[in-house]
This record gives C-alpha cells, structure tokens and sequence, in this order.
C-alpha cells in the first residue's frame, strides 16, 4: 500500500511537472525584464599607442582620466586592430568586416561595398537609438581635414546628427617647430602629415578636441533620456602635436625625455618592407628632435586625456554612468622611436596593438590578457544591449570576457599593413608578419615571450623553418576565411 501510494504521489509530482513546467516558465518570460537599452559611448583617440597610458605601465606621461575608465572596467592587454592605419582601421571596425572583405584598404568609406548593410552605430540607430558622432569616427585627414571641417570619409546614414570640430592645427598661435625633414632648423611649421610640435596659446577650447569634448559634453546632457550611441573621435596624439603650453610642463625640458634602447645591427634582420615608413633616419631627426617628438606627443595625449575626463564627467553629471558602456581605444598604436621607427603602418605591437578599455555598469574591473580585435566591438556591443548579431559580422562577440577574463575567442589576431602588403598574425607567445600573400616581401617571426620587444627575427634560422610553414599556411586559411563573406 506504502510503495503504490508513493508511486502514486511520484506520478501526480511528474504529472504536475508536466503540467505546469510549460506555463511557468512562459509567465517568467512575460514578467522578466527586457534586456536594458545601455548608452554606448565610443571614445576614440587617433594614432594612440597604448605604451603611452599610465593604466599601461607609462610612469612619464600621466593619463588620470583614461586611468579612472580603466579601474572601473575591463583594461583589455592583447587587444589589435584590424589595419595599421586610420583608413582601413576604422572601416574595418564601422562595418564590421576586415580590411580584406571589402577590400577598402585607402582611405575611403565602405559603403559601396556593404550595400544597405548597417554599420555599428546604424545597426543602434535603425533599433531607435539616438546615433550622432562628433568629430573622427570614419576616417578624416589629419590635419587637412579638421581644418577644413569636412565630412571626409564620413557615411551620412550611419548618424542622425554629426558634428565636425574644426581647429587650427598646425596653425595654432605659439611656439612650433617642425622635427622631420628639418636638419638645419629653416623649416617653418608646415601642415601635412609631418612631425611638428606646436606649444600653443590660448586654452583647450581653441583646439579641434576642446570642441569635441565640448559638444559631446552638451549631446550627453540633452540626450539622457533616451538611448544614445555616441562617438566621440579626438584626433590627438597624431600629428601635429599641438596642445596648449600647461601641458607640456611635465615633459620639460625635452632632453629630459627617454628614448627607447637602441640595438646595435637592429636592422640587420628586417626585410625591407619591414622597415617603416617614418625612421629616425629618413626623417632626418637627431636625438635632440626624437625626444622632442616624445615630449610633443605626450603633451597631445595629456591633453586629449583632459579632454577624455570632461566628457566622462558629462556622463556621470546627466546621471547615465549606470546605464552607459563606455569604449575607449584607438584606431590603431604608434611608434616613438623603438627600432628607430616613428609612426604607425607597421605590425609590431607599438603599432598593431591598441590600448582598449570596455566599461560595463554592473560588471567588476578587470585586466584581460585575451587576444580582442576591435572588429569585436560591433557585436560585443549589440550582445550587451539584447540586438541580435547579424551573422554576417566578422568579429566576434567578446562580451563573457567582461564577467570572466580569462575567456578566449580566438587563437590569433589577425591585422594588415595594406600599404607594405603585410600580414600579422600575432599569438600569445609569436608574432608572425609577412609580406606579400606569397610571402615574397620577407618574413619576421618573434617569440615575445622571450623577446617582448621583438629584436631578433627567428624567420630565417632553420631551427624555426616549420613553424614559420605553419605560419603561412595558417595566414592564407585566415585571409581565405576573411574572403569568405556575403558580399
Ligand atoms: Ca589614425
């Protein structure tokens, strides 16, 4: 009697799960909160190596309000841009497909080639955000285009509104110098995308970030209650480095500054293509010039740093902090002198690599070591705000890193230097580059666990010749997996 009773009871539970399991489950469905519409707010600095920012081990150059971001969200360590450039960069990470899908590799908007397809802040836009950008999102010419004001390379349906930040540059009032080029010092100050500083007069309102900050500052507060995606595109540290004198001070006098160590035979081992565009040798600067360059460039940071801290002040004032992901990164890093290079275009870290801070309300600090490509953002952003991601997108969502950093997506980064036809791969322990699809240019290999600043080339000792075959048959699937699309 016993058993069949509780047989009986077991039945009636199973019965009753049956029953109800469906129905309950449905109610707490209809009552459970729809996912939240977070703000995005997209910070992006131009030319901005993450070597530069005190969050990234910098101790000369003071970056306080980059800092405060990164100790409230996740500083990512491995994060890599998609081109070495602003052009191919910055197409790259707005439509969602890499350099070599849409083969946009100048300096020109992807549009023709994605079609009605919508771009990162469009894909908010078309689900009812507020889109707007102030200042460089797509690409602008720096300094030609802030100074004309222009829309440049800008994609008009991306945005409900978009505002430009015109500056004098090069012209601003001050002292200037022009570094490159300039041996015996007649130069004048010159516009261009040349290595000039200028110690500028006047306060930050007078300089196309000054304005930036000041428009996206109003945009923050007239636009607190509905949901914004906001891109907020400051055009220092790139050339010319122009900033008011205060910030300077903490970088005087210039023959104060360090320089990176120079390897004897340094060259020896990089094909020619590897050597970059900008070098201390063909720009023609002395030691004296280098550390001014450093000197002018951390001032440009400092500055846009300040300019970073109105506009997250902005967001904390319009009561939107807990509702609002921040992003900070740049278009891609810079070199300051390491292997005598300057400048961006090339694939070693200084350059491929960027600083990237992703700030999430609710989520714990964190550093996460994990390999991230900013093509990552578009559908990282759109998971955190309940979008579908469209499929076609080619990054990957990286939105579990933000709860557990050490999540992984990928075994390698993957970034081009279109204008010397390189290639990166970059592991957590190699960097592989090669020039040419065929490989024909040249090729590096660095094990950056032992040689973090990547001096010697493994790619031509035969101890290494495997892994470099390796190598380049993983390059050409990646590339062949980037060509596989539905355009
Ligand atoms: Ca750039």
């Amino acid at each position: 009697m016993n058993v069949s009773l509780g047989r009986l009871v077991g039945l009636f539970v199973v019965i009753a799960c049956l029953v109800f399991a469906s129905p309950a489950s449905d109610a707490n469905e209809a009552t459970a909160k729809p996912p939240r519409k977070f703000n995005v707010l997209f910070i992006i600095s131009d030319d901005l190596t993450s070597t530069a920012l005190s969050c990234y081990g910098n101790t000369v150059c003071q970056t306080p309000n980059i800092d405060a971001l990164a100790a409230r969200g996740t500083r990512f360590t491995r994060a890599y841009c998609q081109g070495t450039y602003c052009g191919p960069s910055r197409a790259s990470f707005m439509s969602g497909y890499y350099p070599h899908a849409t083969g946009v590799l100048g300096y020109k908007n992807p549009r023709p080639q994605i079609g009605d397809r919508a771009m990162w802040s469009e894909y908010f836009k078309d689900r009812g955000y507020y889109a707007a950008r102030v200042s460089k999102i797509f690409h602008m010419g720096v300094p030609g285009g802030i100074e004309k004001g222009g829309n440049e390379a800008d994609d008009e349906r991306s945005w409900n509104e978009r505002f430009n930040s015109p500056g004098p540059e090069w012209k601003a009032a001050g002292d200037g110098e022009t570094l490159e080029r300039n041996p015996n010092g007649k130069k004048p100050v010159v516009g261009g995308n040349t290595f000039v500083v200028v110690e500028a007069d006047g306060d930050d309102d007078v300089h196309s970030d000054g304005k930036t900050a000041a428009k996206a500052v109003e945009l923050i507060g007239q636009h607190s209650d509905n949901p914004f995606w906001l891109g907020v595109g400051f055009v220092r540290p790139h050339v010319p480095f122009v900033a008011p004198r205060p910030y300077y001070e903490p970088f005087k006098p210039f023959a104060s500054m360090s320089l990176p160590e120079k390897v004897d035979g340094d060259w020896d081992d990089i094909p020619k293509a590897g050597i970059n565009y900008k070098t201390s040798l063909n720009m023609q600067m002395d030691v004296r010039r280098q550390k001014k360059a450093v000197g002018g460039y951390y001032a440009s940071v400092a500055f846009m740093d300040a300019q970073v801290g109105k506009v997250l002040a902005a967001l904390d004032a319009s009561g939107q902090r807990d509702n609002t992901i921040v992003i900070f990164t740049s278009d891609h890093g810079y070199h300051l002198g390491e292997h005598d290079f300057w400048a961006k275009v090339s694939l070693r870290d200084e350059s491929a690599s960027v600083p990237l801070i992703i700030s999430v309300p609710g989520k714990q600090p964190a550093v996460c070591d994990s390999l991230v490509e900013l093509i990552d953002l578009y559908p990282t952003t759109a998971a955190l705000c309940g979008m579908p991601i469209p499929e076609r997108l080619q990054g990957k969502d990286i939105s579990p890193m933000l709860d557990d950093p050490s999540v992984t997506v990928r075994e390698a980064a993957f970034s081009v230097a279109p204008m010397r036809k390189g290639f990166l791969l970059r592991e957590n322990d190699w960097a592989y580059i090669q020039y040419n699809e065929d490989a024909s240019g040249g090729i590096e290999l660095f094990d950056v666990r032992r040689d973090p600043k990547q001096y010697t080339n493994l790619a031509s000792d035969k101890a290494y010749a495997s892994m470099v075959k390796d190598f380049q048959r993983k390059l050409a699937a990646r590339l062949a997996e980037v060509r596989n699309n539905d355009l």
